[in-house]
């Protein structure tokens, strides 16, 4: 059993059970997740995201470091199907993020897809447990590769997109829209030729967009150094003060809630054309596909099953 009143104390044990339950969903999650209602909205939120090798888990040590020198309680999600540990993701976490973790941060990694709506909405639910543990700060590692991880990167406040010199991966990035969704461009690996170059590259890119009222800005960092990292952290303080603005967080909720219950609804419509409407669905599917039947008067009927057959 999970208690939500020892997710809300932010006790370590009742957090990391919370954080499984979530990932694996269901029912039992579900309940959680509603207990935590009302306790949410203290963290801010960090994603931190690009191609594999990037430095993105070396940076968020670094950064997590500084935060937790300026007195902050935080913790690190990594979402990463890539590189799964399977069973012990805390001790494969353990291993990669010794300094971080002697200084009190808590790292978690998520790579299983979770039983309802995949890894963006298992990675959303554990965003609000961490939450509601009162974490101040949350940084989520994404790998800036796939969709889901696009979308994870997008429920967060601040998103980082860290790139390399000479990897092309800006080009990449551009492609799987992740480059419109950086607040901030972070050029790794800062201490190799090249790094002034790549910054550049980025600002001239970004001089071409539309100006927005936020312009992101291009900070070299060398993670493994530490060069760079204050001023990164300097840069997401400022797009979180700038996030004060009137409206704005308002706005980026309403977003959020949007796209998350979106995702949910059309994750139960999969699950019931799946399982409690399936033979429904097998039969209008015979009924297009010989033609006695449209497919939008088809989608219309299995939506009214659904709808009929739900609580
Ligand atoms: N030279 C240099 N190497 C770095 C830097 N940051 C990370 N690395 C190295 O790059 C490799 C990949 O780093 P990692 O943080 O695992 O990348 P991720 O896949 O993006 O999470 C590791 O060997 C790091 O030590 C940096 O700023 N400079
Ligand atoms: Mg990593």
């Amino acid at each position: 059993m999970v208690d939500a009143a020892e997710v809300l104390a932010g006790d370590a044990r009742g957090v990391a059970r919370a954080l499984t339950l979530v990932e694996r969903g269901g029912r039992e999650a579900e309940e959680l997740l509603g207990a935590l209602r009302g306790r949410l909205g203290h963290a801010r939120t960090v994603g931190i995201t690009g191609a594999p090798g990037v430095g993105k888990s070396t940076l968020v040590q670094a950064l997590g470091i500084a935060l937790l020198h300026g007195g902050a309680r935080v913790a690190v999600l990594a979402v990463d199907p890539s590189s799964p540990f399977s069973g012990g993701a805390l001790l494969g976490d353990r291993v990669r993020m010794p300094d971080f973790l002697e200084r009190g941060g808590v790292v978690r990694s998520m790579a299983t897809r979770g039983a309802l709506g995949g890894l963006a909405v298992a990675a959303s639910d554990a965003l609000d447990v961490l939450d509601a543990a009162g974490f101040d700060w949350i940084l989520v590692e994404t790998v800036g590769v796939g969709q889901d991880e696009v979308e994870i990167a997008g429920e967060v406040e601040t998103v980082v997109l860290v790139t390399v010199a000479g990897l092309g991966d800006d080009v990449q990035a551009a492609k799987a829209g992740v480059m419109e969704i950086a607040d901030i461009f972070a050029v790794n690996k800062a201490d190799r030729p090249g790094a002034e170059g790549q910054v550049a590259a980025i600002e001239g890119a970004l001089a071409m967009a539309p100006a927005g009222s936020w312009r992101p800005p291009v900070i070299p960092t060398s993670a493994t150094t530490g060069e760079g990292v204050a001023r990164l952290a300097t840069a997401i303080a400022d797009h979180q003060r700038f996030l004060e603005g009137p409206g704005l967080r308002e706005e980026a909720r309403r977003r959020r809630a949007r796209r998350r219950v979106e995702r949910l609804v059309a994750a139960l419509v999969r699950e019931r054309i799946g399982g409690a409407q399936r033979a429904a669905f097998a039969a209008v599917l015979d009924e297009v596909g010989r033609g006695l039947l449209d497919p939008y008067a088809a989608a219309r009927r299995l939506l009214r099953g659904i709808g009929e057959g739900e609580g």
